[in-house]
């Protein structure tokens, strides 16, 4: 199985795992103790991914959290775009570089500054606009599914069926991208844990993940320090690393082609065990 990502391509049919690092450029990461964002310690970040094993980093400039408020289009532009600039310089050919962005003009001038991939969390319901931008360029296209907005999305998720509804939603966003010209080779798809959804609804669509082979494009997951795992745990966010570790592990063992994390050195050991069993178990 193959995903094309403009020049680059990722050919999934050796069963390995690979790993997309988070690269957050929000006030919160990379700032100088006030409110100004480092990019030099964010492209610093970025390169130390790399040398640990993420194949693709998923740099954002909006913070996509629960109840989280919407960032204006130029502030976003000034986090992301001076540390996509010098990524590209330092890590160009060597990592895949991803938008993690719902904006058209943000995916845009990021894949004008080399970026290859457009991680959209909305799956073009946002701004429309941004599929062909992915369209024109040839780009990878994260497909993920989210109930609501990240404002409304953990208010109430229902569900009639988690599955179901979460590869229905799936099925239609991939046809409003292949209307606006993407071709099915650019698209990979995502559960969105986390994303409009309670514990019980994340432990199901992992529990059946397997189940998301069947739409036949490779599949990305990011569980990487989410609340699931705290509430499972009883953890904040910066004591989740055992938790990512065993969904990680769980997600590789169950067809993940990709997975999102933070902490790439942990989760490329255990991603080195799991694709090693997994091999031997199906020859
Ligand atoms: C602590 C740290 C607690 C991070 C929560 C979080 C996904 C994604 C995010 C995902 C794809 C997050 C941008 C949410 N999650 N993109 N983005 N798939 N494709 N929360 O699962 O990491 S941000």
């Amino acid at each position: 199985m193959l995903w094309q990502c403009r020049h680059h391509s990722f050919d999934f049919s050796d069963g390995r795992t690979r790993i997309m690092g988070v690269l957050n450029v929000t006030p919160d990461s990379f700032s100088d103790g006030g409110r100004f964002l480092e990019p030099r310690a964010a492209v610093d970040h970025a390169i130390a991914m790399a040398e640990a094993g993420a194949e693709i980093v998923d740099v954002g400039g909006e913070s996509s959290r629960p109840g989280a408020a919407a960032v204006p289009q130029e502030e976003e532009l000034r986090r992301v775009m001076p540390v996509l600039r010098e990524c590209a310089r330092e890590l160009g050919a060597r990592v895949a570089l991803s938008i993690d962005t719902t904006k058209a003009e943000v995916a845009r001038q990021a894949l004008d500054a080399g970026a290859v991939i457009v991680n959209d969390i909305s799956a073009g319901r946002f701004e429309p606009a941004l599929l062909s931008v992915a369209a024109r360029t040839g780009a990878g296209f994260v497909l993920m599914h989210m109930q609501g907005t990240p404002r409304t999305m953990q208010a109430s998720p229902r569900y009639a069926d988690v599955l179901g509804d979460v590869t229905a939603f799936l099925r239609e966003r991939w046809v409003a991208a292949r209307t606006a010209g993407i071709a099915d080779e650019q698209v990979v798809i995502d559960p969105g844990i986390g994303f409009g959804k309670t514990l019980e609804h994340n432990l199901e669509l992992l529990a059946r993940l397997d189940e998301f082979a069947a739409l036949g494009r490779p599949v990305l997951v990011g569980t990487s320090r989410k609340s699931f795992i705290g509430q499972l745990l009883d953890r904040d966010v910066d004591h989740r690393l055992a938790g990512t570790l065993a969904s990680v592990a769980w997600c590789a063992a169950h067809g993940a082609n990709i997975v999102r994390v933070h902490d790439v050195q942990e989760s490329a050991q255990v991603l080195r065990v799991i694709d090693e069993l997994r091999r031997k178990a199906t020859t």
